[in-house]
């Protein structure tokens, strides 16, 4: 990226578009804290920047999922869509602008490309001959599909099917988007998934089908009712609807390119580093100067961590863990989640998620490290200065070299999105004035009657916080303020600009204001004792009921429910089990592991009523999770289902 004395224009950063399917978790908040961080950061800099986020709305998956809640595509995507702007708001993004995919503007934008690039020959009309899976909605390689002519995915039998459709000619795009990434080394980071991308280019692109047979959702093909445009054709084109393309030349001008567009990796080769990049320049339009693909958060089984694999972390909830085991405010929790994602993993890399990493980091690094400088700091400034810093006499200023390092290597971090080593950088100096005050012992030189000495000692201290609240304030924007305030620059009215990253520049005159601890300290091994005596209760508890008989209320607890099975499809490397969706009368249908599938094909299930444990309690079964069991007879194998015997609404009691 280019320094900023060299920048013009508007600092333009993106984060994909999340499909409405499903609620944000863990990975969509990774990804847009990080851009977060890099907007605030810009900001700092005084930098004009438009960040933006977004819902992709018009996959088939999401008219799926909006049929199986029984809803229409658009109050679905319109109710998730919510979901996304709450959990944004809680984990402070601060996005400059929310695009949807359903907007009037963005739908304008979708056919004027489309019609563009029909115009010039790129987009063209062809039949198109494959194998398809009418409910996946897909189409396969004939060496892809299972015995039998099977979907890999659902494995229902697929069709030979043969429709007109629309393709991008990505063919004639794909040796000039490789020349111009071979040219700049810097386009795609990291570098090992660039080299990704240049394998994946050098292998040749091939056309692109970027049109479906119109179901009423989607963005109808310019001209051509039938059909409507391929929803990653249509979402890509969302980063040249919020820049103004077509409809604002000026600020197109002054935003185009996108300087930092930030993915997870699994959408870089196939989309942004490949089929977007040949968009533009079908287009004739600049490329992105940064295209950066983050790793997975992975589970401890090493799976990525997705709604579809049932291992899906929370972010709120880990923050509302803190909460209730340290008491910081909800606002410090939700910083602290932010720090631990981009402390624990290198960005660009994959990562763990553990709750109990995130209690640990929480006591070693923000409560020692931080809260403890902070917390040591403040008094003896009170106790021996009256509260008031003074202009530093002689003699201050012994931080100096640690700081010049430190703000060079943060922002370097920054500027290159390492944003692990930005905050070790800042954990060093941090770590360094801790030293600093055990070494020249205020308190000693307040005893010994070095005035100067100890008001410059402490100038220093206070000012070498202030720097580092200035730094972390990007990531952990509520604990920069909140250090501000016990500092009394927020008093001041100091406005927190990278350009004070410097030694000196905290005002003489600011009134230090101690507060309650900002990061109580978690006692760790009470919270480890307490999971301990949880575990050996339940033991202990399933011990105990043994041979028991059970009494009628015992059985009475038992929710046996009657459930219609909508999907079935197999779980993934697990010969005997099957993912089934079954509606059981509730408002959502529930997802259940069954170890049915060596006696029942998935099509022999859809449609059936079957009988359902509803109050189970949840479980993860070879990565996903399984809301209740299916009742079934046979001792070792299930021999027959339990079944109605005549009609049954889904959702009555079966006693
Ligand atoms: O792909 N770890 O949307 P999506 C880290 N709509 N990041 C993760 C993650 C994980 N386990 N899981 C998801 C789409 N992500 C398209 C994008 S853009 C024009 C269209 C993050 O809802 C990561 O950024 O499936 C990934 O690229 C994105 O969520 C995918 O979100």
């Amino acid at each position: 990226m280019a320094a900023d004395s060299e920048r013009n224009g508007t600092f333009y950063i993106t984060t994909p578009i999340y499909y409405v399917n499903d609620k944000p978790h863990i990975g969509h908040t990774y990804t847009t804290s990080a851009a977060d961080a890099l907007a605030r950061y810009h900001r700092m800099r005084d930098e004009d920047v438009l960040f933006v986020t977004g819902t992709d709305e018009h996959a088939q998956k999401v008219v799926r999922a909006a049929s199986a809640s029984g809803m229409e595509p658009k109050p679905f995507a319109d109710r998730v869509m919510t979901s996304y702007l709450e959990a944004w708001d809680r984990m402070k993004i601060s996005y400059d602008r929310f695009i949807r995919t359903s907007e009037d503007e963005h739908k304008e934008v979708v056919s004027h490309v489309f019609a563009r690039l029909l115009e010039s020959g790129d987009i063209y009309k062809d039949r198109y001959e494959g194998w398809y899976c009418v409910p996946c909605e897909t189409y396969f390689r004939e060496e892809d599909l299972l015995e039998g002519r099977c979907c890999p995915d659902c494995s229902r039998e697929v069709e030979r099917l043969t429709e007109e459709a629309y393709f991008f000619r990505a063919s004639a795009y794909g040796t000039a988007v490789l020349r111009e990434l071979e040219a700049n080394p810097d386009r795609i980071k990291p570098d090992s998934r660039r080299n990704e991308v240049l394998s994946f280019l050098r292998g040749g692109l091939q056309d692109t089908c970027v049109s479906r047979a119109n179901q009423g959702w989607g963005v109808p093909v310019p001209g051509d009712e039938e059909h409507v445009v391929y929803v990653w054709f249509d979402a890509l084109i969302n980063y040249l609807t919020v820049a103004g393309y077509t409809v604002d030349d000026e600020k197109f001008a002054r935003v185009w390119p996108p300087n930092v567009q930030l993915m997870g990796k699994d959408i870089l080769t196939r989309f942004h580093g490949s089929l977007w990049l040949a968009m533009l320049m079908a287009l004739e339009i600049e490329l992105p100067e940064l295209l950066f693909a983050h790793g997975w958060w992975v589970s401890d089984e090493g799976d990525k961590i997705s709604k579809s694999r049932g291992n899906v972390i929370d972010p709120w909830a880990e923050a509302q863990l803190l909460v209730e085991e340290s008491g910081c405010t909800t606002d410090v929790a939700v910083d602290a989640v932010r720090y631990y994602m981009f402390r624990e993993v290198t960005f660009g890399l994959d990562g763990t998620f553990s709750s109990e990493g995130l209690l640990s980091r929480f006591n070693a690094d923000l409560a020692n490290d931080l809260g403890n400088l902070l917390n040591r700091t403040l008094p003896l400034v009170e106790r021996f200065l009256d509260g008031t810093l003074e202009q530093p006499g002689p003699g201050a200023g012994e931080l100096q070299a640690e700081v010049l390092q430190a703000v060079a290597r943060a922002e370097e971090g920054y500027e290159t999105l390492d944003f692990r080593g930005m905050l070790e950088a800042v954990w060093e100096l941090l770590g360094a004035a801790n030293k600093f005050v055990d070494e020249r012992a205020p308190w000693d030189l307040h005893k010994q009657g070095k005035k100067v000495e100890l008001a410059a000692v402490l100038y220093d201290v206070v000012d070498t916080i202030r720097i580092a609240a200035l730094m972390i304030a990007p990531i952990m924007p509520t604990v920069a303020e909140e250090i501000w305030r016990q500092l009394g620059l927020e008093e001041m009215g100091v406005q927190m600009s990278w350009s004070d990253a410097a030694v000196g520049k905290t005002p003489a005159g600011a009134e230090v204001r101690r507060g309650r601890p900002i990061f109580p300290r978690i006692d760790l091994d009470r919270v480890r004792q307490r999971i301990a005596s949880k575990q050996a209760e339940t033991e202990s508890e399933k011990e105990e009921k043994g041979d028991e008989m059970i009494s009628f209320d015992d059985f009475m607890k038992v929710d046996l429910r009657i459930a219609k099975v909508i999907d079935a499809d197999p779980v993934e490397g697990a010969d005997k089990l099957l993912r089934l969706i079954v509606d059981c009368g509730e408002e959502e249908p529930r997802q259940v592991v069954a170890g049915l599938a060596q006696e029942f094909s998935p099509r022999e299930l859809i449609g059936e009523s079957v009988v359902l444990v509803a109050n189970l309690e949840p479980a993860t079964i070879r990565g996903v999770e399984s809301q209740g069991m299916i009742l079934a007879a046979g001792d070792d194998k299930p021999l027959a289902l339990i079944v109605p015997d005549r009609d049954v609404q889904p959702g009555e009691r079966v006693r």
